[in-house]
């Protein structure tokens, strides 16, 4: 205890050993509490910290499955012949759609039911773009290069 050597030092009269006892004790005890203290803290903020990077997570991730900021309906091709989504949303009204290749086999993009509407074709790591004039309801999203679409070229669109 570097802090009770001076007072023992000086009071030659006290009993040594009585006065490093006595002021060493508090001081452990309060430097024991202090570290309790701020262990508690730090756990509590650790744990606050935990929770809100955890909330967050969820609320920056969830946005993705749904309805793009923009308007624009994003559809990734791949050569695994695959969307990357099985479920699509978007917006009532004229939709922009982005059809992007991430590979470089040719893929088209239909909606089943309004071939004649609308088709997206791209190759070698394009992407096109177009868009389509739909009510709400449920569409289907296919590649109708031959056997594309079963090998699971095909995914929902959910129009609100
Ligand atoms: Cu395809």
């Amino acid at each position: 205890m570097p802090l009770s050597l001076p007072t023992t030092m000086t009071h030659d009269h006290v009993d040594d050993t009585d006065m490093v006892i006595s002021l060493s004790l508090p001081m452990d005890i309060l430097q024991a509490m202090s570290k309790k203290i701020k262990l508690q803290i730090f756990l509590l903020v650790s744990t606050a910290a935990l929770i809100f990077s955890s909330c967050g997570g969820g609320t920056t991730t969830q946005p993705s499955t749904s309805e793009p900021t923009d308007g624009v309906l994003r559809v990734v091709a791949d050569d695994t012949q695959d969307f990357d989504k099985d479920r699509y949303t978007a917006a009532a009204g004229v939709i922009e759609i982005e059809y992007i290749l991430d590979g470089f086999q040719f893929h088209n993009l239909l909606v089943e039911g309004y071939e004649d509407e609308m088709v997206l074709e791209v190759e070698n790591g394009e992407t096109s773009t177009g868009s389509i004039s739909l009510e709400p309801g449920r569409y289907i999203l296919y590649c109708d290069v031959a056997g594309h679409r079963e090998s699971g070229m095909e995914a929902q669109l959910l129009v609100e």
